[in-house]
């Protein structure tokens, strides 16, 4: 383990981490630029991830996410999850964002984490923007808001959409306030995401990328460790002392 890594995160008093498809991978759930398989082979997630690819074919975005959120069912989180619950407990300022829609942190016992990029749990109204619990199944796909009759679509963020503002915010703040900024399983090609590493190398903050591959981080972090977050997260604890 790189010697400057555990001493910056010996040193450290507020953490902020970074998380992306990566961490989540051990769990089975795939990338984001991972190539699909099955059902959804022939389809490009870059191309279902966006308002105008709902606007064509409303069917066929619901029931991709459809199958994303029962394949959910048949994961657990994996020791990358497990290990930043356990380094959450260590610091007195500890912020987790992740740009994951499947809450595996959460279900691994993460308490508070910023979702930049929504929860695939959840379902709003594409119309009227707000979040809808509960509607009747009629057999219609997409279901139909019970407000106003527009169609119901997952609560994320797609291509050209906003995020939230409160969670971009905080993720801005806690990357531009922390002496240690952990950058995990993302390709580091997607904004405003990707733009929070640079805010903490800006307001000199070390920044660790963890990943099975170069990004275009890699050059600008201050350390990288390359592998799996599974392995490297809990290998990294133990060498702090933390496990
Ligand atoms: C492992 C591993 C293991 C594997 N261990 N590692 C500035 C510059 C250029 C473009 C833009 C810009 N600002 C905005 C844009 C446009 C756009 C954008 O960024 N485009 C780029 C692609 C060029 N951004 C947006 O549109 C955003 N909105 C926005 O900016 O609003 C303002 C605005 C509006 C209108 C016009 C202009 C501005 C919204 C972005 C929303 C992203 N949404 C998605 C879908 C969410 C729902 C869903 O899941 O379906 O979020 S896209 C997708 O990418 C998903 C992810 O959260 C996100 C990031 O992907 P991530 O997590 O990095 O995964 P992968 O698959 O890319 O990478 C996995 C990594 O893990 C790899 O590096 C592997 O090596 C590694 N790995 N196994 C460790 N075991």
């Amino acid at each position: 383990m790189d010697a400057g890594v555990v001493a910056a995160l010996r040193r450290a008093q507020r953490v902020t981490v970074l998380t992306g498809a990566g961490v989540s991978a051990e769990s089975g759930v795939p990338t984001f630029r991972d190539a699909q398989t099955g059902l959804w082979a022939n389809f490009k997630p870059e191309q279902l991830a966006t308002p105008g690819a709902f606007r064509q074919d409303p069917k066929l975005v619901w029931e991709w996410y459809a199958w994303r959120r029962e394949k959910l069912h048949t994961v657990e989180p994996n020791p990358g999850h497990k290990a930043l619950v356990a380094l959450a407990r260590r610091y007195p300022e500890f912020t987790l964002i992740t740009q994951n829609v499947d809450g595996l942190h959460q279900r691994a016992g993460s308490k508070r984490v910023i979702e930049l990029h929504g929860n695939i749990t959840r379902t709003k109204c594409f119309d009227e923007n707000i979040v809808v619990p509960e509607w009747t199944e009629t057999g219609e796909v997409p279901p139909r808001c019970p407000q106003c009759r527009g169609h119901l679509r997952p609560d994320v963020v797609w291509f050209g959409e906003e995020l939230p503002d409160e969670a971009i915010n905080e993720a801005t703040r806690a990357s531009g306030a922390c002496d240690v900024f952990l950058s995990i399983g993302t390709s580091s090609v997607v904004y405003p995401a990707a733009r929070l590493s640079e805010v903490a190398l800006r307001s000199g903050a070390t920044v660790v990328e963890i990943n099975s591959d170069e990004t275009p981080l890699t050059r600008n972090a201050t350390f990288s460790l390359r592998g799996a977050s599974g392995m490297v997260l809990p290998e990294l604890l133990r060498a702090v002392g933390f496990a």
